[in-house]
């Protein structure tokens, strides 16, 4: 049995590593929404049985699906790829799965926010959400992974750590009233100290443009190491992403991580931009209370969205025109990994890429003698 512990991570002496660090495995879920992915989501079970197939060459994935839908899961993913079953709303795993934390110990723990489906009632993407803010749960529980319930509303797609002590985030996100409205900066900050074992938090401003998750940190900049950040940056000063991403590159600059040194700021040129077309938007299904998927929408495509796996980067592939240069891009920001692109459009246009759907458990040993005795059951 997973314990919900009553204490905090940083009580307990446990911060997020980073995500270079090594893992025991990923997690995903399967998309199934026909009101947010087209064509009952066919093209993209493709795209994640595709992610899923890079990332289980690097280290062990799991992915969670429906009832109704395991056979034909089962019959899209290689049999590398452990399939279980587990209900959930739509298929973030990154946002609705467990952020884990780890002691000196190698002991690995998990924290499970609270989630909105990004903003609730306020700008939240579909209603209910439900059966994913049931998902964090039952990954620890499957994981055999003690849980801290956390008070707060979050995303695993809304920070970064350097896993020394850095959080990187934004304040489009983290500040939106449709999260945490009773806390301010500072409150946010406290909690991040208490639940990352972070102490010291970089503010960046906006997230990429038109990204439905409110700006989330890991579509606009990510640790590629400790004090080096990958940010993305637009192909055209014109680009209403300009003057986002050089607002980030200057408050970067301007910032000490959590050790005091400055940072080193790597640019990744994102791809031009690009929209939905008309055939790729009619696939979606209408629904009320869950947002429309429209014609000539600009979709929030960064390559900074991809995902750091033992050995290997699996990154997103958008157009011919730039996927190349990206790839060789964090080929030299990642030299000892092998980089695997993935042809993510159908990802996109649900809204987030590689990153989002992905989460990793960190590698480490369970506490001996976890589970034995529940503290605090909720
Ligand atoms: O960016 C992410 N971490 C998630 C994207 C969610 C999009 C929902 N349609």
């Amino acid at each position: 049995m997973t314990r919900t512990m009553a204490s905090t991570p940083a009580r307990d002496g446990f911060a997020m590593p980073a995500e270079f660090a090594p893992h025991a495995g990923c997690w995903l879920l399967w998309p199934e929404r026909p009101d947010n992915w087209r064509e009952a989501a066919r093209p993209a079970q493709l795209a994640f049985a595709q992610v899923a197939a890079a990332i289980a060459r690097f280290e062990p994935v799991t992915v969670g699906v429906s009832t109704p839908n395991y056979a034909a899961a089962r019959a899209l993913l290689p049999e590398a790829v452990r399939l279980v079953e587990m209900a959930h709303d739509d298929a973030w795993m990154r946002d609705v799965g467990p952020t884990c934390v780890t002691n000196e110990r190698g002991t690995v723990r998990g924290v499970d926010w609270r989630f909105n489906a990004w903003g609730g009632l306020e700008g939240g993407l579909y209603f209910p959400w439900d059966q994913d803010e049931q998902v964090a749960h039952k990954v620890l529980e499957i994981e055999r992974l003690d849980r801290y319930r956390a008070p707060l509303v979050m995303e695993g797609g809304a920070l970064h750590v350097d896993g020394q002590g850095t959080a990187l985030v934004t304040e489009e996100c983290l500040l939106n009233p449709n999260r945490n409205p009773q806390l301010g900066r500072a409150g946010i900050e406290s909690e991040l100290r208490d639940y990352l074992g972070v102490r010291q938090v970089i503010w960046l401003g906006k997230g990429v443009v038109d990204d439905e998750t409110g700006g989330h940190i890991d579509n606009l900049a990510c640790f590629v190491r400790p004090g080096v950040v990958c940010l993305t940056w637009p192909g055209e000063r014109s680009d209403p992403q300009y003057p986002i991403s050089h607002d980030a590159w200057e408050r970067l600059h301007a910032a000490r991580d959590a050790r005091g040194r400055r940072l080193k700021v790597v640019r990744l040129a994102s791809p031009p931009p690009l929209t939905m077309s008309a055939q790729e938007a009619a696939g979606v299904l209408r629904h009320k209370g869950t947002r429309a998927r429209v014609a000539g929408q600009r979709l929030a495509a960064s390559y900074v969205n991809f995902y750091v796996a033992n050995g290997g980067i699996v990154m997103p592939l958008f157009d011919a025109r730039t996927d190349r240069r990206a790839a060789a891009r964090l080929k030299k920001l990642f030299p000892r990994r092998r980089v695997v692109g993935v042809p993510a459009r159908e990802i996109l246009l649900g809204g987030g890429n590689i990153h989002c759907i992905t989460q990793q458990i960190p590698a480490g040993k369970p506490a001996p003698g976890a589970g034995r005795q529940a503290r605090k059951p909720k």
